[in-house]
């Protein structure tokens, strides 16, 4: 499914804006039969729990509805007609009219609804979409509805972020032809000063197909026709961390010398691969220094703003960081056309979150229940997943800067079950992308003794707290704690290790000149703490602090208006750490 794009051959109506808006509770049985019922309007793209001052609202569980009128242009009489939603979170329902289009589940990935044959080019309709963001055991992320007291429903997660719902990104009307291009795949090397660009092209109909690449400033370096081949770069520009270079692939399915439908592709040339216990991005060891993040920022929730996005990664850049995760589920697909073009390296993250019971006994890491379990993450989760995998990777599977899959965050692999439940899922990753390594980020109950599922992965990526919730204020225990943690996944494995989490809540302002938790400083010693301790380990490929901005979560005794692990605040400013983390990147990177 191919991101809507201007060509020669497709246009494109964006729909954000500010939309009707109203909860099932309020609303009329079948909402989407008539205008909505509704005082409010809430603005897309945009979670909208904190548009409003209702907490009814808020945490609804539930459908909410959005409508808005729709025209469709003149000019697209005979063309194929689509809806595209950058993301419905968690599941959505589309509506023409009254009548009931198209739906999908998955909070993060796109979805496309067809609807040439609903509605005629110059013509109006009316365009309802609910969004239910429940989540449930077979959802991903998962989750459970209970029942309170007065009995008010409420959701109930296993993750540390705020469940924010709506339209948290843009949606678009846009025509294509009937023949058209359905997906375009390509895959990069190079030896010496020659780079190869691998293309796969899928039709949607009959045509022949022809490709051209155009270096950056336009100029065609290689040409081929049929739907599969091989071009050839000489004097290759390469795509590399911190020097971003892209080609542009242009696809066109013609018919003789009439062209029937045309897409770019921008492409880096680049290889990533793991070899012993490196981390190569071109064949040279990379080290990665940055952030876990999250898509969220004051009353958009987890809206996508290019603003914000541009202003993260200056501050990224400012620090010295050269790569973040998608902490935890996949971005709004400009955050990664951005990341391409600024030379950013990206661990792509899916949305299982919260598979892990452990999680639910405390700091005792004991399960009430069993994770893997038709109680919890049984076979309709992991349909659910695998589903999410597969549209994960073909969304993602173009960008250059995307490194590494990381296809859970903190599951109980530790746990029965862990090893049934993955396997399946890594065959299906790599068979969907052959190229890239494969991790999972590693919660701390899952240590070296007891992980079942260490050998599936490519890359050992640690989520560690030792100065944090283990040994607070304490470093010096902290540090035998992580040395010795560290030393036997290095003994275990002999693969590349980095540290996907580490980090300490910190309130700005708040000071000390003991090792005293909340503190700036502290933050800024726990940090120098782990660095230490990393250094000593020529198998550490990586350091990606948690987080790169405070944000929000459900209510919680250890969350004090939300997760304050943040190097900068919610709003972009910078603690004692961030100033501490630009001294060590910028070096390590050597751009001090
Ligand atoms: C973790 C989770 C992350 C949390 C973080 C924390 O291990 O992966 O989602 O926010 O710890 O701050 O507790």
């Amino acid at each position: 499914m191919l991101k809507p794009k201007h060509t020669p051959t497709r246009e494109l109506l964006n729909l954000d804006g500010v939309w009707r808006f109203g909860i099932d509770s309020r609303l009329s049985e079948q909402p989407w039969t008539a205008l909505l019922e509704t005082p409010l309007e809430a603005a897309v793209p945009a979670s909208y729990n904190d548009l409003f001052t209702d907490s009814e609202i808020r945490d609804h569980v539930g459908w909410v509805y959005y409508q808005r009128e729709v025209r469709v242009p003149r000019g697209w009489a005979g063309e194929r007609i689509v809806l595209r939603f950058d993301a419905a979170t968690h599941a959505a329902r589309v509506y023409v009219g009254d009548e009931l289009v198209g739906a999908h589940i998955g909070g993060y990935t796109p979805f496309d609804v067809d609807i040439t044959d609903r509605v005629k080019a110059g013509g109006a309709f009316r365009l309802t979409v609910g969004v239910s963001g429940d989540l449930s055991n077979e959802t991903i992320p998962p989750g459970r509805i209970e029942v309170g007291m007065d009995g008010r429903r409420k959701q109930v997660y296993f993750h540390d972020f705020y469940n924010y719902a709506g339209l948290a990104r843009s949606v678009w009307l846009y025509c294509m032809p009937q023949t058209r291009i359905a997906d375009v795949t390509v895959v990069t090397d190079f030896e010496g000063s020659v780079g190869t660009v691998d293309y796969r092209v899928e039709l949607d109909g009959d045509a022949e197909v022809r490709v051209r690449l155009a270096d950056a400033g336009g100029v065609v370096v290689a040409e081929a026709q049929g739907v599969a081949g091989s071009l050839v770069v000489a004097d290759v520009t390469l795509w590399k961390p911190g020097a971003a270079y892209l080609y542009e692939l242009t696809v066109e399915a013609v018919d003789g010398e009439n062209v029937i439908d045309s897409y770019p592709v921008p492409v880096g040339v680049r290889t990533v691969k793991v070899r012993g216990h490196e981390f190569l991005i071109n064949g040279e060891p990379f080290y990665f220094t940055g952030f876990g993040k999250h898509e969220d920022s004051p009353v958009r929730g987890k809206g996508h703003d290019d603003a914000f996005m541009v202003h993260d990664f200056q501050l990224m850049d400012w620090t010295g960081a050269n790569s973040f995760r998608t902490s935890h589920y996949p971005y709004a697909e400009e955050v990664l056309d951005f990341a391409d073009r600024q030379g950013i390296v990206v661990i792509d993250e899916t949305a299982a979150v919260g598979l892990n019971m452990g999680v639910v006994g405390g700091m005792s890491g004991v399960p009430p229940f069993p994770t893997f379990s038709e109680q919890y993450a049984g076979a309709a989760t992991q349909d659910a997943h695998a589903q999410h995998i597969r549209e994960l990777i073909t969304r993602d599977k173009n960008h250059p800067s995307v490194v590494m899959w990381c296809i859970a965050n903190e599951p109980a692999s530790n746990e029965d079950g862990a090893r049934e439940y993955f396997e399946p899922l890594v065959k299906l990753a790599r068979e969907l992308d052959p190229t890239r390594p494969l991790t999972y980020a590693l919660v701390m109950f899952a240590t070296f003794q007891n992980d079942q599922i260490i050998d599936l992965f490519d890359v050992v990526s640690m989520n560690r707290y030792y100065g944090w919730y283990i040994a607070i204020g304490d470093l010096k225990t902290a540090e035998m704690y992580l040395q010795g943690d560290i030393e036997g996944w290095v003994e275990r494995t002999g693969k590349p290790i980095m540290m996907t989490e580490y980090g300490a809540d910190t309130q700005p302002g708040i000071h000390s000149v003991w090792d005293a938790g909340w503190t700036e400083e502290y933050q800024v010693n726990y940090l120098a703490m782990n660095h230490r301790v990393f250094d000593r380990f020529p198998q550490f490929v990586g350091e990606q602090v948690w987080n790169f901005a405070d944000f929000a979560t459900s209510n919680g005794i250890h969350r004090v208006d939300g997760n304050k692990k943040g190097v900068f605040t919610r709003d972009r400013k910078p603690k004692s750490a961030a100033f501490s983390l630009r001294d060590r990147w910028r070096g390590l990177n050597g751009r001090k």
